[in-house]
């Protein structure tokens, strides 16, 4: 005789109030599910919460990175700007949580620690940093893919006197640089959006690289009145090729492959992209650059011709230079002015290649040159990214099993959105999800919107748990591998493999195949009954 089931406080929790949590509680809420939220952070924003730091934008074009699913809101709100600003981004989902009401069903400030599967009563219990516990029926995790921070495990860094800043914890109040001399350690995306913005606020800017990036030109611009009538008048064509592109955005098509055309005409193309602007624009010029290395090295080439003609101090512009690694395998920096910024004489290149760093002192950072002199220190090192926000809850599904344990070898999941064992929770935008390999926003919907489908189904066929098999988790895994294997990425090391936190497994993370084709799997398996899942 099966155990009674107990009715549970909510039917869904949602951990985390961005881009995610906010369509999550909108969407579970219009299902007439009772639902709750809490979210670390004390308001809205997630990833645009947390991420201040002076030079913080989005690297997907503004009118891809927003919400489609409200017409009106689609038409009532108007970007300023090509990529948005973290500040504008932060307006826009604080008008969506006001919008749509979202507000009053989120605990802020409270981090849930743990989420413990109860088998009898088929729910959920969440215990929270505020000693609140809940019980839920469904759990959505989305509490990001960029918001664990990376250890700061620097020798003698307790020792350091000055200030440290992290950018994604930058001060809320900002913080005056004025007469300070500045280290910026990490040079990935954020470091090279922070590092144009920092250099004319500060005495002298020391600009700490490990591993020189990829980076190509935004080309940033406000966006003409006449261009957002357009857009707006075309928008849902636009939203209809996201859907169904590689990357969750408005594409150019790509040229045919680099090795086809010769140099000139080549390198032609190449400055067309570049005086676009853009990153996936950038490597989507030829269609071998993610998957052929001799096409990629041409990509690559280029950009370091870029680099070299910008830097006046060949010095520094051969520190500057990436090598050893294609372009586009670690994520692909777009910046305003990065290069030209080392022409200045206040701004110093520190290559810790050539000099590593040794130490922190109680004044500055000792490498193995020179000891520096610094008030203030600010790490742009990066986030245990995909696995880390739901790694670091003590989530325990059937038989007291861990998610952590699970993915002791690596991450593993049906679809990106369901874990073999975890019954009635969700992941949206972790591994095996198309995620940071393109627009985030509207891998988000979708999944969203699936999760929603699928709970309908479930309510329809009287089903109190869904749940991915194991067979279904082999197959998606076997498939994120399969294509995995077609790219350069799956190859190198960047924290789209895990590599940048140490003892973390190396797999590809997100899913390669695309949004668009990631979409039409998911239907295909909702149209084939759910397979892959297990209703009961
Ligand atoms: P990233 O892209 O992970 O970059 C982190 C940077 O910090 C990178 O240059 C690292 O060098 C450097 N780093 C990390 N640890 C160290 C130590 N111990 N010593 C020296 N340098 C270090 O993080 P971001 O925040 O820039 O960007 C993350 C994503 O957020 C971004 O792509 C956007 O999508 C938003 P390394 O390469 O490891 O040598």
């Amino acid at each position: 005789m099966s155990t009674p089931l107990s009715t549970p406080e909510y039917d869904a929790v949602v951990v985390g109030a961005g881009f995610a949590g906010l369509y999550a509680l909108h969407a579970l809420r219009g299902e007439g599910m009772s639902v709750l939220g809490f979210e670390t952070g004390h308001d809205v924003g997630g990833t645009w919460f947390w991420n201040r730091y002076p030079g913080a934008r989005c690297d997907t074009e503004s009118l891809d990175y927003s919400y489609s699913f409200d017409k009106d809101l689609q038409q009532d709100w108007t970007w300023s700007e090509r990529y948005a600003t973290q500040p504008e981004i932060l307006r826009y989902l604080n008008h969506v949580a006001d919008r749509f009401a979202l507000r009053p069903l989120i605990r802020f400030g409270t981090e849930v620690t743990s989420a413990v599967y109860d088998e009898p009563s088929a729910t959920w219990s969440l215990s929270t940093s505020t000693a609140e516990t809940v019980r839920a029926r469904y759990v959505i995790m989305a509490a990001g893919v960029l918001s664990s921070l990376k250890d700061l495990d620097f020798p003698g860094l307790d020792r350091f006197r000055g200030t440290r800043l992290h950018t994604a914890r930058w001060p809320h109040e900002g913080v005056d640089l004025s007469g300070k001399r500045v280290a910026v350690i990490g040079t990935g995306s954020s470091g090279v959006q922070l590092v144009p913005k920092l250099a004319p606020q500060t005495e002298h800017l020391y600009v700490l690289q490990r591993t020189a990036n990829f980076s190509v030109p935004a080309r940033n611009r406000p966006v003409l009145p006449d261009e957002v009538a357009r857009e707006k008048a075309s928008y849902d064509e636009r939203r209809a090729e996201m859907r169904a592109s590689r990357a969750g955005m408005k594409e150019i098509p790509a040229e045919g492959s680099a090795l086809a055309v010769d140099p000139d005409e080549r390198t032609r193309i190449f400055e067309w992209r570049w005086a676009y602007g853009g990153g996936p624009p950038f490597l989507r010029t030829f269609t071998d650059l993610a998957t052929d290395e001799a096409a990629n090295a041409t990509a690559a080439e280029f950009v370091r011709s870029k680099i070299r003609e910008t830097v006046a101090d060949p010095e520094t512009a051969e520190s500057l230079c990436p090598t050893g690694f294609p372009i586009g395998t670690k994520r692909l920096c777009v910046d305003t002015d990065y290069y030209a910024t080392f022409n200045r004489s206040d701004v110093t290149l520190v290559d810790l290649r050539k000099t590593p760093l040794v130490e922190f002192t109680e004044n500055g950072i000792r490498t193995t040159t020179e000891e520096i002199g610094l008030d203030v220190v600010v790490f742009a090192t990066g986030f245990d990214a995909l696995t880390g926000a739901l790694t670091r809850i003590d989530v325990r599904g059937r038989g007291g099993d861990t998610v952590a344990a699970h993915w002791a070898d690596g991450p593993r999941t049906m679809l990106g959105l369901a874990v073999a064992g975890f019954p009635n929770l969700f992941t949206v935008t972790g591994p095996g999800s198309p995620s940071v390999l393109g627009n985030v926003v509207a891998s988000i919907e979708q999944h969203v919107e699936w999760i929603v489908d699928c709970l309908r189904h479930a309510r329809e066929r009287g089903a109190t748990t869904v749940e991915a098999t194991r067979e279904g988790e082999d197959d998606w895994s076997r498939q994120c591998a399969e294509i995995a294997d077609q790219t350069l990425m799956a190859r190198n090391a960047s924290w789209y493999t895990g590599a940048n936190i140490p003892g973390k497994p190396r797999q590809l993370l997100p899913y390669a195949g695309g949004v668009g084709r990631f979409r039409e799997i998911c239907d295909d398996v909702a149209a084939r009954g759910y397979a892959g899942f297990r209703f009961s």
